[in-house]
């Protein structure tokens, strides 16, 4: 090993993520560069998420995670100091022999991630090469780069609202944008012609936003919200180059068989019905987590029903595992997955995930978590394996913007080389 590429320091702290709630950041040195990985943190999670280790003491109401903090500073840093920075996999499998665990519960995949990215990020500036190239050598991705389709979250609905039993995301894709500076232009014009035509039924309160950027208007259902993004797009002048896309995060309104959705109480069978009704009347294209996280029979028979137009996305249903995506695979359950790094712990592992989901001839989308930071990590992910769809949350917030920003850059660099993607599918 050429000692450049050793890595000489590995120091955590604890910083605010955009609830304000501490999370984990880490700062990794190699050669004569450093470079640092900022943790986001989810409030809708799937129970098979790898675990974010919290303190569960009294500062931060038990959020604080100074124990994350202490294992990446006193025991990961022992082991991986004196590693080559470019041997991603190596120091992944470490740090999950460390840990011991199958959830990553001991040293918390907050602590793990951390150092998992700061690698990667400080192997790709000694190497002298952007970030997405490198992460697309980490994942073996030789393909052209493309400009993913976004999908923009602008209403806001569930947990991330602070509202029972109700869908939680509703979404643009701009499929009918020709680069990727248009498809945010696109959404923006129209997330801020939606807050227009909010403040015109509502007043000032009507605009507040939630957790990722969103509205979230005193609204009684995902019609009515459907609805007015429609108006918004058309209004906007975006008629039939905008679509929709889903995610009810359903794990969240399923109690005993049983969705509740605002009230109305419905089986599997009767969610699918609720869906299609959606799906033809507002041009949905895209469902995620349509179904509760164990729910397999649900989600296949939506799949089956209607997976040959409409992109099936699992994220608490597959949390970014090689083994729930195996399990989803042998049942039909979906044909897309939701790549969450975080979910899993280390970059090595969520590539595998990436992997096994193209291997199949299912989508990617690669997705932020409702507790963001400023770190762009995500945007070069998504160029890096080549996955062509990202979920971002609104064009607003700064934690949100950092991510489309960097992506402009991206494109801006790759010039008229660079293709913005032709989605196989809502055409
Ligand atoms: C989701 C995510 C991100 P959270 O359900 O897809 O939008 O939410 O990070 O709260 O799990
Ligand atoms: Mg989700």
């Amino acid at each position: 090993m050429t000692t450049g590429f050793k890595i000489t320091e590995v120091k955590a702290r604890e910083i605010l993520d955009s609830r304000g709630n501490p999370t984990v950041e880490v700062d990794l040195k190699a050669g004569n560069i450093i470079k640092r990985a900022l943790i986001p943190s989810g409030a809708s999670t799937g129970s098979y998420e790898a675990v974010e280790l919290r303190d569960n003491e009294k500062r931060y109401m038990g959020k604080g995670v100074l124990k994350a903090v202490s294992n990446v500073n006193n025991i990961i840093a022992k082991e991986i100091i004196g590693m080559d920075c470019r041997n991603q996999e190596e120091i992944d499998d470490r740090m999950i022999e460390l840990d011991g665990t199958k959830n990553k519960s001991v040293l918390g995949a907050n602590a793990i991630l951390g150092v998992s990215i700061a690698a990667a990020k400080v192997s790709a500036r000694l190497m002298d090469i952007p970030l997405h190239e490198r992460l697309a050598q980490l994942s073996n991705n030789k393909n052209e780069f493309i400009m993913p389709v976004p999908q923009m979250n602008v209403m806001n609905g569930g947990k991330h609202a602070g509202i029972d039993n109700d869908p939680q995301e509703h979404m643009l894709m701009p499929i009918g944008a020709k680069s990727f500076a248009e498809a945010v232009r696109m959404c923006a014009e129209t997330y801020q012609t939606l807050k227009g035509l909010l403040k015109q039924k509502y007043g000032a309160g009507g605009t507040n936003i939630a957790d990722e950027g969103g509205f979230a208007p005193p609204m009684q259902s995902v019609e009515e919200r459907l609805e007015l993004m429609l108006k918004a797009v058309e209004d906007a002048g975006y008629a039939g180059k905008i679509k929709f896309a889903l995610d009810p995060a359903a794990s969240e309104f399923y109690r005993d068989g049983i969705y509740n959705v605002r009230g109305k109480e419905m089986t599997s069978l009767e969610m699918v019905d609720f869906y299609k009704g959606l799906i033809d009347k507002f041009g949905i294209i895209s469902i995620e987590d349509g179904f509760a996280e164990n729910d397999f029979t649900g989600f296949a028979a939506m799949t089956k029903e209607v997976g040959k137009r409409v992109q099936i996305v699992g994220d608490d249903l597959l949390v970014t595992n090689v083994e729930r995506i195996n399990m989803a695979l042998d049942s039909s359950a979906c044909n897309s997955l939701l790549l969450k790094v975080n979910q899993v712990g280390t970059l090595t592992e969520a590539i595998s995930a990436a992997s096994l989901a193209f291997k199949n001839n299912w989508t990617v989308v690669v997705s932020h978590r409702s507790g963001e930071t400023e770190d762009p990590f995500i945007a070069d992910l998504v160029m890096g394996i080549g996955a062509n769809q990202t979920k971002f949350g609104a064009p607003a917030r700064s934690d949100r913007c950092a991510k489309y920003n960097e992506l402009m850059r991206i494109e801006d660099q790759l010039g008229s080389k660079v293709k913005y993607a032709k989605l196989s599918f809502g055409n």
